[in-house]
């Protein structure tokens, strides 16, 4: 079987994958939850119709998502994962021998159960790391409950449709930046500079308003719309710092210190929207 999965995220755009085989596909209490075998970015995960991840370019993602806030630290020991489900951030936290406890609070065990199943080679298994900790719960009530106790925070989420909006409201940047610990930094899935400008901005002067050094930055990532995404940095701390902090164990197969500087280099048109 050789089918096109293509994806509709805005309705001016699409894109298309080539598929071999449906790994999974089913409704969980949340979403419409599918795994696919692609016929040349590994196994994907779908949830509403929405490619969340590939084994092939993921990388580009986690990587950049987790080591920006993680290296700006420099040996953080308690981290929090909003959403995450699939492990692919959890996996990169846990490169860090600073790390003592890493807590991936996802709505829905669904995710987390299938992608044990279906990224297994990409992963391994980082659930079985003494120092993660699942909390099958929304993030909002956690973040409230826990003021002051998190070194990084990465909101490892979907797009802002549905029940994902409010993970990318000023409520939610409140409570954030309320849960990190002196110098902590946060790192959130921050859209298209492309398509979802207008989100951005908003986000960034939330951001601006909570902290001293917030700034936005962007990886490649062929499968999603516009072939990347970026990430708003959150934090008193200047993403600078983390230029000089050793890598931890493990190989990186996307970061390097030229990607690092050039991820804060923005487009002159996004660039003046976002900061002038
Ligand atoms: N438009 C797709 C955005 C997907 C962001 N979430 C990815 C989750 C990977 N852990």
């Amino acid at each position: 079987m050789s089918i096109w999965f293509t994806e509709e995220l805005h309705p001016y755009y699409r894109k298309g994958i080539r598929i071999k085989q449906i790994l999974a596909d089913e409704q969980t209490q949340y979403q419409h939850l599918q795994f696919v075998e692609t016929e040349f970015f590994g196994n994907a995960m779908i949830l509403d119709g929405i490619i969340q991840l590939t084994e092939r370019d993921n990388m580009g993602y986690h990587e950049m998502i987790v080591h920006v806030p993680m290296l700006a630290v420099g040996k953080p020991k308690r981290v929090l994962i909003v959403g995450g489900g699939d492990g692919g951030s959890l996996q990169q936290v846990l490169r860090y021998n600073s790390v003592e406890e890493a807590v991936v609070c996802e709505l829905d065990q669904r995710v987390v159960d299938l992608s044990r199943e279906h990224f297994a080679a990409s992963f391994g298994d980082p659930w079985a790391d003494p120092r993660a900790k699942l909390l099958v719960r929304d993030a909002f009530g956690y973040l409230e409950e826990n003021p002051g106790q998190f070194d990084v925070i990465i909101s490892d989420t979907t797009d802002p449709i549905g029940m994902a909006e409010r993970l990318f409201s000023d409520e939610f940047q409140k409570l954030l930046v309320r849960a990190l610990a002196p110098g902590g930094a946060a790192a959130t899935q921050c859209e298209q500079p492309y398509f979802d400008t207008a989100l951005i901005k908003t986000i960034y002067q939330s951001a601006k308003a909570l902290t001293k050094n917030p700034a936005y930055y962007y990886a490649n990532i062929p499968t999603y719309p516009g072939g990347g995404i970026g990430f708003m940095y959150v934090s008193d701390t200047p993403w600078t710092n983390g230029l000089v902090t050793p890598y931890p164990s493990g190989e990186n197969k996307y970061l390097n210190p030229e990607i690092h500087k050039a991820a804060f280099a923005l487009p002159e048109f996004f660039r003046k929207e976002l900061y002038e």
